[in-house]
């Protein structure tokens, strides 16, 4: 299968089951806010600047006291760009391991906050999910240290979440889809007995395959899995915590009509029901009507005009585009629009333009300065500069 062939497949795959854009019209191109909110045009305005061509970038993270950029390629490597040249060692090649239908393969990598561990969250060839940790060493995995950490069997090939990010509080969040199809069939969305639709707090140094944090929110509930930190999600493909806050914001994947930007303030106890399949963004799905005690997107916007699935990014905190500090910076993977936006008071979203489209806009990534980057599945990983 071609890139181009790939990328249509995933970009269908992503966009959900619909064979029909759905979405009322009228949204226009700055979208619907919840709260409304039109660029004034004085925003800032970013370019993007080449890093490195890869195959299938879907996820980037460092580590700390080591300058390379570490890169998931979708088909099953990780590689090190270091001191801005690809590393033509890889640092760990998985790809005859992992599956690759749409919107599976090698999905996410992190570290841990000392550095010490690499964490991978991949689809195998049963198309089931696994979490795996490796020791570093020297800047490359010791494939003796392999430990299995998490595996969730997986329905449907689709919505496998797959993002791995260390919280501030040094617990390792999972995120994990509905489990595919479309619609969530299986009510896993609500179903607090499953880990599908979820994000996941875990601590894996601390116990074997990993323990449970004893302040996650079901812990001690037998109704629950104590694992679960939020529920009530279809597909939260990307969430990353503010650097400088400690804010969680979570880019939530829609089904035909609307795309969600979901918000949960440092310092939450977890346990938040983020709507789905009640709820498609502000939208009853397969509720009559809201539910109370939802948590609402901050943003939502609609699958007129050719959106299909949101890919959630990062608030901006570095140095070099001091114009967008502590704007939500993230974009859709059919408009490929870099976007941003800011929340003012009572709610009210600014959102706004950045300039530059990228193709196939399948996530972003963050360096030890704060910097962005962005990753497209067809042309590689770009850094965010200022225009
Ligand atoms: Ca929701």
């Amino acid at each position: 299968m071609s890139l181009q062939s790939l990328a249509l497949a995933l970009s269908l795959a992503l966009a959900a089951c619909s064979g029909s854009p759905g979405g009322p019209a009228g949204a226009g191109s700055t979208g619907p806010g919840r709260a409304g909110g039109v660029s004034s045009g004085r925003e800032p305005r970013v370019r993007l600047v080449p890093v490195a061509r890869l195959e299938q970038p879907l996820a980037l993270a460092v580590r700390p006291g080591d300058p390379a950029l570490y890169v998931a390629e979708r088909t099953g490597r990780v590689v090190a760009i270091r001191r801005g040249d690809v590393d033509p060692t890889p640092v760990l090649d998985l790809s005859r391991e992992v599956s690759l239908g749409a919107e599976q393969g090698l999905l996410g990598l992190t570290f841990s906050p000392d550095g010490e561990f690499l964490y991978v969250d991949y689809t195998d060839l049963r198309d089931d999910t696994h979490v795996e940790e490796f020791a570093m060493r020297g800047g490359r995995v010791d494939l003796s240290s392999r430990r299995p950490v998490l595996f969730v069997h997986q329905p449907f090939s689709n919505h496998n979440g797959g993002n791995l990010v260390f919280g501030p509080d040094g617990m390792l969040y999972v995120g994990l889809g509905d489990g595919g199809s479309g619609g969530d069939p299986l009510g896993n969305g609500q179903s607090l007995s499953t880990l599908l639709g979820k994000i996941l707090r875990i601590d894996p140094r601390a116990g074997r395959p990993y323990s449970v944090p004893p302040d996650n929110p079901f812990v001690g509930r037998p109704d629950a899995r104590p694992e679960i930190w939020d529920f009530g999600l279809r597909n939260p493909w990307r969430f990353t915590f503010d650097r400088r806050t400690g804010d969680l914001w979570i880019g939530d994947v829609g089904q035909s009509s609307w795309e969600e930007v979901d918000l949960e303030p440092a310092g939450s106890a977890g346990g938040l029901d983020y709507g789905w399949n009640l709820m498609e963004g502000d939208h009853p799905y397969a509720g009559a009507s809201p539910a109370p005690g939802l948590v609402g997107p901050v943003y939502e916007y609609s699958h007129a005009a050719g959106a299909c699935a949101v890919t959630g990014g990062y608030v901006y905190r570095g140095r070099t585009i001091p114009a967008l500090t502590g704007a939500y910076v993230f974009g859709d993977f059919c408009l490929g629009r870099l976007e941003a936006l800011r929340l003012g008071p009572g709610g009210a979203v600014e959102r706004w333009l950045l300039g530059p489209v990228l193709p196939n806009l399948a996530s972003f990534g963050e360096d030890a300065q704060g910097e962005l980057y962005a990753l497209s599945l067809t042309d590689g990983v770009v850094r965010l500069a200022p225009a």
